[in-house]
């Protein structure tokens, strides 16, 4: 079986005490590669050689990493295909939604930043012709970027593009459910020369990799679990050191009676079903205007049950596997416990068997459950799964107390032709990234990031440059004209 490799110093090398663990394909359930479980040792490894190679990374020019980023861009770009299959192969999306979102957005992801740290200025503060203060941004040092397993090498491309451009070194460490891009993506920056030590790549678990790239990077920047997400601020904490976390969400999907009908349903069963409901920014809890709620579920079931649950190699699939045998079976028990609360399965609930090889991939009928009250586990806790409830309100008020009774404050999408309305609720909801009449529009500039159990900072746009970077000012003397 292929053995995945540490890619560190430049070189792709195999984990220091040479132990690994089988990697599945969720389509079929089986083995298909082998992970290294990772180690300490293979940790300050990667970490010495990026130390060593942030002194010329570090103090390179901006035109300089702009042009090994492009370069990285282009290779991804013309990698396309490959990447895009094994990505579906690793996480069990379905492979048009890797080649249409995930790798693209790899590529736009590096390009973004490169372009960005161009552009990035700097203030200044005259003291009145006594003194001039300026403020300067410089690289940290050694940025530890860990990723999780929903958007592989989006979400890591999205952490180290930025820490490079603004002249850190990388320690990265992907998901040990959903290695392989990662691994290509090293195969990538070997063939095209990248400089050697700047970006390493660390594979393996959490809590040993993961743990000891948190303890001794100069910046974290971690995208999972809540609950991860608690141990990694809690880590970072001990050294004071910049710690960035964009966690889980249950986030509201709001319909009034006043929105457009079919945009509604349409952007709602899009927002709880795409990526099999694997993105932190899914809609999972469905808040419908009373005066709709009948027709408005009604419909919503109807497309639920329309999606196609299949082999993620072929087009018409909509929802591909689940990542793991271990998800899959933490969402049907929170299935079951919200049928013990009173819930009503509308649709879906239960595991697909698909023909051939695929019999004992980790599949799953899209889910909509109803009779659940805002307060249920079902309601509160974080599923990540393709499991929605919806729930009618009677008024602003009302709505505006549901949707900001829970731990998280992630994101929100909000559907009413009543513009003023929209935006009126859209200030009183605790949410990062409020959407108004759509959804999972992404425009890489602006702040990304939640509230609550959902993390701490923001991504994106200069967010990002300000979050890689140390911010100094400098305070000179104007010396007074001798000749006065
Ligand atoms: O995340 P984990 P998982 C949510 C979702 C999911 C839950 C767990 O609810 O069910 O998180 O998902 C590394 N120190 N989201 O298991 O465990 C780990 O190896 C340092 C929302 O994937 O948090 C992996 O690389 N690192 C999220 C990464 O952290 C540690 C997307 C995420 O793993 C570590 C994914 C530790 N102690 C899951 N323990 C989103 N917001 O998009 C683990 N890791």
């Amino acid at each position: 079986m292929e053995k995945i490799c540490n890619y560190i110093g430049g070189k792709l090398v195999n984990p220091v005490d040479g132990k690994y663990m089988d990697n599945y394909c969720p389509s079929n359930g089986k083995p298909y590669s082998l992970v290294p479980v990772g180690s300490e040792d293979d940790v300050s490894a990667a970490i010495n050689c990026a130390k060593r190679s942030f002194e010329n990374w570090g103090s390179s020019t901006r035109e300089y990493r702009y042009g090994w980023l492009m370069k990285l861009a282009d290779a991804i770009d013309k990698n396309l295909e490959k990447l895009a299959l094994a990505e579906s192969l690793d996480n069990g999306k379905p492979e048009w939604l890797a080649k249409k979102i995930d790798i693209p957005r790899c590529a736009a992801n590096l390009r973004f930043f490169a372009t960005a740290i161009l552009h990035l200025d700097s203030k200044s503060h005259n003291m009145d012709g006594e003194a001039m203060n300026y403020t300067i941004k410089q690289p940290i040092g050694v940025a530890g970027c860990i990723s999780p397993w929903n958007l592989p090498l989006y979400l890591l491309t999205w952490k180290i593009a930025p820490a490079l451009a603004a002249g850190n070194t990388v320690v990265a460490k992907p998901s040990e459910i959903t290695p392989y891009t990662a691994y290509l993506f090293s195969e990538i920056c070997i063939d095209i020369g990248f400089p050697e030590g700047v970006i390493n790549i660390v594979h393996g678990q959490g809590d040993i990799v993961g743990a000891s790239i948190v303890k001794n990077c100069d910046v974290v920047s971690f995208t999972g679990g809540t609950d991860t997400g608690r141990l990694v601020a809690a880590n970072a904490a001990h050294d004071f050191k910049k710690c960035s976390l964009e966690l889980g969400g249950k986030n509201p999907t709001i319909v009034f009676g006043d929105a457009d009908f079919d945009l509604s349903v349409k952007n709602s069963v899009k927002s709880a079903f795409l990526n099999q409901g694997q993105i932190c920014l899914c809609g999972s809890r469905v808040f419908v205007e009373e005066s709709i709620y009948d027709s408005f579920k009604k419909s919503f079931i109807k497309e639920a049950k329309m999606l196609k649950v299949g082999c993620p190699k072929e087009v018409s699939t909509n929802l591909g596997a689940i990542v793991s045998e271990k998800h899959l079976n933490s969402i049907f028990s929170k299935i079951e416990n919200a049928i013990k609360n009173g819930a009503i399965v509308a649709a879906g609930g239960k595991k697909v068997v698909l023909p051939g090889d695929l019999s004992s991939g980790y599949f799953m009928e899209p889910t909509v459950l109803l009779n659940t009250k805002n307060t249920d586990s079902i309601n509160q806790e974080e599923v990540f799964g393709p499991v929605v409830t919806i729930m009618p309100f009677k008024n602003e008020k009302d709505l505006i107390k549901m949707c900001n009774d829970v731990k998280y404050g992630l994101s929100a999408s909000i559907f009413s032709q009543n513009i003023s309305k929209a935006n009126r609720v859209a200030a009183k909801i605790n949410a990062g990234v409020v959407w108004i009449n759509t959804w999972l529009l992404r425009d890489l500039r602006i702040p990304f990031g939640g509230m609550k159990g959902s993390g701490l900072g923001r991504e994106g746009g200069y967010y990002s440059l300000d979050f890689f970077t140390e911010t100094k000012n400098v305070c000179f003397k104007i010396e007074k004209d001798d000749n006065k």
